[in-house]
């Protein structure tokens, strides 16, 4: 259906006396039968016409073989703790980023470089990531880092996107459970802000179990991005649930849906209002610069305490374990979605100077609008021109909403402030359209992360796939146009634009991410970029060898039954995606090494004979026979 046509509609509308308000107003919101996928802005369309309209959004997504889709989209792999890169309109997955898991095809929790940058926390082999955000400068992508976070193990990564791999990691002390993760936007990401879900007692030494106890709570956790080192925490009544920036800089909001400090689900929904925590950074950071904190048993970080009465919060209440919290991309508000409740929570931005300067007593004042949109909203995403798009996981909706409209409605208004709803398939829980999260937000895409395939796909078991759809956002109504299976659980994904990330083609011979491996050689007076040699220290062995397609710079080595042997492999080959991999037979033992890059890895070699390892990423003609042999003298 071309444009004249939707016109065409509206007037036909205007002349039968409805205007498109009234035929709102009078029917599709009254009734939610009536608002599946064959509305446009309150005029029903043929099965005809809409199929046209659909089909004209999905030649968009067509990108053709050899083509570059418009959008990197960066995807959390949830509990499975891998962050996935693809390509936005057409879906496909073009790389995985093992963060908080252990990969064999690139060795990421196997290599020392990998272990030495996840720390002690390599211990852990799962992770649990949610949300992936990008570093800002002015409030729009720089490009520079991705961060997220890992619920199950209280970590925060850090992703460089000029090489797609993970180069810090840190676990945030005396917290439980990282969820909620923004960036601070505005001047640029100086912060990582990172929300602990649970109470937890201090000290959490088994003396104390009561969570109402004055020493139970958890803490806002701010950390410096650029050195990945904790800057200071915050102690917050309740719990902390999604976290969000400002486009000052000056403000930082959380969700909290246990105001009741409950620890069973029935307490935790007792009451009818929880909070939204306002933190006013700039006066924490002051603070903490004159001195004015105190810090925690075993942890030199600085602790502000943020509790109702505090100086550095306001705590706004809200209906009802609120959810998703998200900043509109024009800075005026932070929207909570209600969860219990079926309303959003606008809160004004330019209200919290007056909030915290005392002259706005009331904290609900700041609430501008509570716009009714269906059962069950989690996350609010934007489109740059006003609307917000929610998802509501109880109707498996998302429902495209009128900013303005709705506040307009709040002051007693009779407007109609929904402007479609869309079935997805299954339960929505994060909804991202791109840029939404800076300001260059453009209204083109919507992604949709479904919780449940059910039908949708091929049947795998009783384990589905969840269902990423993407959704066509940049005409009047919203046209869905893919579904996506991806495996567990993508929690949230950000878009950029293609030409925000710029990505190098071969390593960096001087790249911080192999820095001590360079440095042990020169300690062991190796040319990586020439030396084949096997230095003996004790019973610690290290070898170090050379690759170029297709063979190693050793194919034999020698070594008795218990020593420690580190292979450290330097990839000296200069093309573009010749990578080469090293796997020692039944020693598990595996890694990736692309051009220019220097690899190692640490194994006991405690079986004697003869051990072949061999290159384990195609490479060459003769990549199968780029092979080689590891001795073991019997002990
Ligand atoms: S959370 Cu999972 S659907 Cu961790 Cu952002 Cu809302
Ligand atoms: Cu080198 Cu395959
Ligand atoms: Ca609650």
């Amino acid at each position: 259906m071309s444009k004249k046509d939707v016109k065409n509609t509206s007037n036909d509308l205007d002349k039968a006396g409805l205007s498109r308000r009234g035929f709102l107003g009078a029917t599709a919101v009254g009734s939610a039968t009536l608002m599946g996928a064959a509305t446009l802005g309150g005029a029903v369309m043929s099965r005809e016409s809409w199929a046209e309209a659909v089909s004209e959004s999905r030649a968009k997504i067509h990108v053709e073989p050899g083509e570059l889709d418009e959008y990197y989209g960066f995807w959390s792999g949830g509990h499975q703790g891998e962050v996935r890169v693809m390509g936005v309109p057409s879906m496909r997955e073009l790389m995985r980023i093992p963060v908080f898991n252990v990969d064999s095809a690139s060795g990421w929790g196997l290599t020392n470089e990998s272990r030495e940058i996840m720390g002690e926390s390599a211990k852990y082999l799962n992770g649990d990531c949610h949300h992936p955000h990008i570093s800002m400068t002015d409030g729009k992508y720089d490009g520079k880092y991705l961060f997220i976070n890992d619920k199950a193990n209280t970590r925060v990564a850090r992703i460089r996107l000029d090489i797609m791999k993970c180069d810090k990691m840190l676990t945030v002390p005396s917290v439980q459970a990282i969820h909620g993760l923004r960036l601070q936007k505005v001047p640029h990401t100086k912060y990582v802000f990172a929300n602990a879900e649970f109470v937890i007692p201090h000290p959490n030494d088994g003396s104390n179990y009561d969570l109402k106890d004055k020493n139970s709570y958890t803490m806002f956790n701010v950390i410096d991005a650029e050195k990945m080192e904790m800057a200071f925490q915050v102690i917050v009544d309740g719990n902390l649930d999604n976290v969000d920036a400002d486009y000052t800089g000056k403000y930082a909001a959380s969700t909290c849906y246990n105001s009741e400090d409950a620890t069973d689900l029935g307490g935790m929904m007792r009451n009818e209002r929880d909070w939204v925590v306002v933190f006013n950074i700039e006066r924490i950071e002051k603070a903490v610069k004159e001195g004015k904190f105190s810090t925690l048993a075993g942890s030199d970080v600085p602790v502000v305490d943020g509790r109702k009465g505090s100086d550095f919060t306001r705590y706004i209440p809200v209906p009802k374990n609120p959810h998703g919290l998200n900043t509109s991309p024009d800075g005026k508000y932070f929207i909570a979605a209600g969860k219990l409740s079926p309303t959003v929570s606008v809160i004004q931005i330019d209200k919290l100077d007056e909030l915290f300067d005392g002259s706005l007593e009331d904290p609900r004042a700041a609430v501008v609008a509570e716009p009714e949109l269906g059962l069950g909203p989690l996350h609010t995403t934007y489109d740059g021109r006003g609307n917000g798009y929610t998802t509501l996981f109880l109707d498996s909706q998302i429902v495209k909403w009128n900013i303005a409209e709705a506040i307009r409605a709040y002051n007693g208004e009779k407007v109609n402030y929904i402007k479609q709803k869309l079935d997805v398939h299954y339960q929505p829980g994060h909804t991202h359209a791109s840029l939404t999260e800076t300001s260059d937000a453009d209204g083109q895409w919507l992604v949709v992360l479904s919780k449940f395939s059910k039908d949708r796909f091929l049947p795998t078991g009783p384990l589905h796939p969840e269902n990423d759809q993407l959704i066509d956002i940049s005409g009047d109504e919203m046209k869905l146009v893919h579904d996506g299976p991806t495996y567990a659980e993508p929690h949230d994904c950000i878009l950029a634009r293609r030409d925000q990330i710029r990505t190098k083609k071969i390593w960096d011979r001087n790249d911080p991410f192999f820095a001590s491996t360079v440095e042990r050689a020169k300690k062991d007076k190796i040319n990586l970029e020439s030396d084949n040699k096997v230095i003996r220290d004790g019973n610690k062995v290290r070898v170090y060898m050379t690759s170029i397609a297709p063979s190693f710079g050793l194919t034999e080595f020698n070594v008795k039954q218990g020593d420690e042997v580190t292979v450290t492999v330097t990839n000296l080959d200069q093309v573009e995606d010749v990578s080469h991999g090293f796997v020692m037979t039944n020693h598990g033992v595996s890694m990736e090494i692309s051009p220019q890059q220097t690899s190692s890895i640490t194994f006991v070699a405690d079986k004697p004979g003869m051990h072949w390892y061999y290159c384990s990423w195609f490479c060459h003609a003769l990549h199968m026979e780029m092979v080689g042999r590891m001795l073991v003298e019997p002990a």
